[in-house]
């Protein structure tokens, strides 16, 4: 008899779980329809880029290349430099303007060699003219004829001591 009574009671579930996930879905769909905010591009920053554009245009001077005046008559100019530990004796020469003069070059070194070049500006372009390079000894050399102005002359083997200033005029 006790029996029947416990077996016989009912059992209701609730119905919950669909409503929540109907609610579920409403978010997510709100949340992906959200507009993405239009963030303009970054735009460039003028201060850096305008402070280093003069350099590169200050350090780069234009190449000038001259050559030699050719059928230039001689000056008989006689001009001497001594190279001696890894120095000229001389860092300002002059020569006379449109004709050919002659230079003395005397090395003292036993072991280093040098040559004297003639250039219009440090680039390589702008060499004018240049001797072989030279042991112990005196040699001579005749320099073509240049137009008036500055030149640079140096030993390219040694460009960061032997240096100095032509003056052509
Ligand atoms: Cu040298």
């Amino acid at each position: 008899m006790a029996r029947n009574l416990t077996g016989a009671l009912p059992s209701h579930r609730p119905a919950h779980g669909v409503t929540a996930l109907v609610a579920i879905t409403l978010i997510v769909a709100a949340c992906s329809a959200a507009p993405v905010p239009s963030i303009p591009p970054p735009t460039a920053t003028p201060s850096p880029s305008a402070a280093l554009s003069p350099s590169p245009t200050a350090s780069k001077p234009p190449i000038v290349k001259i050559t030699p005046i050719p059928g230039a008559p001689d000056s008989g100019v006689l001009l001497k430099i001594v190279a001696a530990s890894n120095r000229w004796d001389t860092s300002a020469l002059s020569a006379p303007a449109a004709k050919i003069w002659h230079l003395e070059l005397t090395n003292q070194e036993r072991t280093v060699p040098h040559n004297f070049t003639v250039s219009s500006g440090p680039a390589y372009e702008e060499r004018i003219y240049g001797t072989p390079n030279v042991k112990k000894g005196t040699f001579r050399y005749d320099i073509p004829a240049l137009p008036a102005g500055s030149y640079l002359f140096m030993c390219t083997l040694h460009a960061n001591t032997m240096t100095g200033t032509l003056a052509i005029q």
